[in-house]
């Protein structure tokens, strides 16, 4: 068949489909794109001819556009996802972020970057890095670290290959993230005769590899062994479609489950073996039964050191320690015994193993007195009638009242994401969606189109600071032309407050983290900058709703439901109000030489603080034996 191969390309991600426990769909549900010199007469050409096969969408910023794609495809569980298609040189750049984000958080996007003319015709052509030492590398070539594959398509003869590579890649649940074809502007309007076959429908079977029998059985053994024994659940466990599973398990064994951030949801808040959050932004219950843990079992997880509070987290010497993940390199952290399998087979091979056994009821009674502690501790955070500004935690409360259970948060960097893990009661699998393996500032809104593109039928509700906001709100006017109806709850604090409370703890006296002018003794220290956030949304077309007090921030959620279109919902809150502690650590170091007394003190608590953290190097052991894994 003669095509370009830019046309190859879109013609066979439009007939990829993939496939797991029998459910077929196709996998990329369209292309996001930015065109320039470098696309525009390829793959622009190429979409145009096949606008019925694949859907364009024009995004404002290439990072903002993986974003979206991020958030789709986490959102299909990894079942479907987008390409992005950009020009050369800085459209192709800006991607990197938005590629480790992808790969970070192990989700399918794949990119499609314009490059250099492959016949060097045009050289150096406009935004051509030229590289003195080799003309073989570009700028492309910032991808590759952050591609989990990654290849450049020289010649149309290549593409066959690069294309089955970039399947493999993008639909392995141990492999995936983002997958780079660089493409040569040349090379993309080339014509060439490719094989019939190549654009024959194909479906990429999702695999979910068993257990090791052996392993399940010894994992049993040391579960029924335990006195405390704690479930540790990660993304891994919604992505696999486990939670059911998972429910089952917990209710009948009654074995506590804590989980992390992209693993919240795994079980209903209110489920009996619930603990809610761990480590650094965790619940006091979920800290408290990780510190005594004498079995942890983790789940899907990449074991961030959010979640593992900086190796504080579990305190007991003898903790053994077991990971479940479909990604080796994952079940290898922490030393742990390791089972290497899909989330939703292992699990229920576990269940199998433990039937009939349970914790005992004065650890059950335990954990759970300290979940409901943990529920007032929240219904008080909620209540906080701070004035004049409202607290964070009670605009939290606010959105949560105003929320079905179906309907999804999206956050990413601040200090959201630790007030939303800790407090957020999550009443489905797919309701909180947070970005924070990479906690990419600019994230949120652009990855609220993806999860709303991915599920229409559910209210997404995006959480953004100020400081995100300003970073990236582009993607406002692609809602507009799509659209796409999602709420942003835009809270307002005048810079960066975590940044600022974090400076504050290493001594730093929030040096820079706020929006001020210089003031006359030459800092940033002045007054307020006269910042107007909502009329900058109103200014991309969304509709605009300010609240300045928390009853006018209520009825302003109920109309942003009911409006039709992209609602910004504007709040300013008061950052002096934390949110309630976990008593939990996170090690970030403070400056060992220093002229300041700020400094000293917090230099001094931290080299207490870090008296905490352990090593989880003790031999992986099976029950008594030492097996290593
Ligand atoms: C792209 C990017 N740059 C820098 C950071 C470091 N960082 C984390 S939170 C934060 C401030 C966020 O400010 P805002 O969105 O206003 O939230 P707030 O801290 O005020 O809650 C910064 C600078 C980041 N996570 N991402
Ligand atoms: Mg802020």
């Amino acid at each position: 068949m003669r095509l370009t191969v830019a046309q190859a390309v879109v013609r066979f991600l439009s007939v990829q489909d993939v496939e797991r426990d029998g459910q077929r769909q196709r996998f990329f549900a369209g292309c996001f794109g930015i065109f320039g010199h470098g696309n525009v007469s390829g793959l622009g050409q190429a979409l145009l001819e096949s606008a019925d096969d694949m859907r364009y969408y024009l995004s404002r910023n290439e990072q903002a556009m993986v974003h979206s794609a991020v958030g789709y495809a986490r959102m299909a569980n990894r079942l479907q996802a987008f390409a992005c298609t950009t020009s050369v040189g800085p459209g192709a750049t800006n991607m990197v972020t938005g590629a480790a984000v992808a790969t970070t958080n192990r989700i399918p996007v794949l990119l499609l970057p314009g490059d250099v003319f492959a016949t060097r015709r045009a050289n150096p052509v406009l935004q051509e890095l030229e590289d003195p030492r080799s003309l073989d590398v570009s700028v492309n070539d910032c991808l590759r670290p952050v591609s989990r594959y990654f290849d450049r398509v020289w010649r149309p003869e290549q593409l066959p290959q690069a294309l089955m590579q970039a399947m493999r890649v993008l639909t392995d649940p141990a492999e995936t993230g983002a997958v780079t074809l660089a493409l040569p502007e040349d090379v993309q309007t080339e014509a060439f005769d490719f094989a019939d076959d190549l654009f024959a429908p194909r479906v990429w079977h999702v695999r979910r590899p068993r257990p090791d029998r052996g392993q399940m059985k010894d994992l049993a053994r040391l579960v029924r062994e335990a006195k405390r024994p704690l479930i540790v659940a990660g993304g891994g466990v919604i992505y696999a479609g486990a939670t059911d599973t998972l429910s089952d398990l917990c209710r009948r064994t009654g074995i506590p489950v804590a989980e992390t951030q992209a693993g919240k949801g795994s079980l209903r808040f209110d489920h009996p073996a619930s603990l809610g959050s761990l480590g650094a932004t965790g619940t006091s219950a979920a800290n408290g039964v990780a510190r005594d843990a004498d079995v942890v079992i983790g789940i899907g997880t990449r074991w961030s050191d959010f979640t593992t509070a900086s190796y504080s987290v579990f305190q007991n010497p003898d903790v053994r320690i077991v990971n479940i993940n479909v990604t080796a390199f994952d079940a290898h952290k922490l030393a742990a015994a390791v089972v290497v399998a899909d989330a939703r087979e292992a699990l229920e091979a576990l269940a199998r193993q433990l039937d009939g056994w349970q914790v005992s009821e004065e650890f059950r009674e335990r954990y759970r007195a300290a979940a409901l502690a943990w529920n007032e501790t929240v219904e008080a955070a909620y209540a906080l009638d701070n004035r004049p500004l409202p607290a964070q935690s009670a605009i939290i409360g606010a959105v949560e009242a105003a929320t079905n259970d179906r309907d999804v948060i999206v956050a990413a960097a601040g200090s959201l994401p630790g007030d939303l893990h800790k407090l957020w009661r999550t009443r489905d699998p797919k309701g909180y969606h947070v970005e924070y393996a990479y906690s990419c500032m600019g994230y949120e809104i652009a990855a609220g189109l993806g999860v709303k593109l991915a599920d229409p039928s559910r209210e997404v509700f995006v959480f953004v600071g100020d400081g995100s906001y300003l970073m990236m709100n582009s993607e406002i006017i692609t809602a507009v032309q799509e659209g796409i109806k999602i709420i942003v709850v835009l809270v307002v604090n005048h810079g960066f407050q975590s940044i600022g409370a974090l400076s504050e703890s290493v001594g730093v006296e929030r040096f820079g983290t706020q929006y001020r002018y210089r003031d006359s003794a030459g800092q940033l220290a002045g007054g307020t900058l006269p910042l107007d956030l909502a009329a900058n949304a109103a200014s991309l077309g969304a509709e605009v709703i300010t609240a300045t007090t928390l009853d006018e921030f209520r009825a302003a959620l109920q109309q942003a439901r009911a409006n039709a279109t992209i609602t910004v919902v504007h709040i300013e809150d008061d950052p002096t109000i934390a949110s309630p502690d976990s008593a939990s650590w996170w090690d970030v170091p403070v400056a060992e030489v220093s002229t300041r007394r700020s400094t000293h003190e917090a230099l001094a608590r931290y080299q207490t603080q870090r008296t905490v953290q352990r090593n989880y190097l003790r031999p992986a052991t099976w029950g008594d034996e030492p097996r290593g894994s």
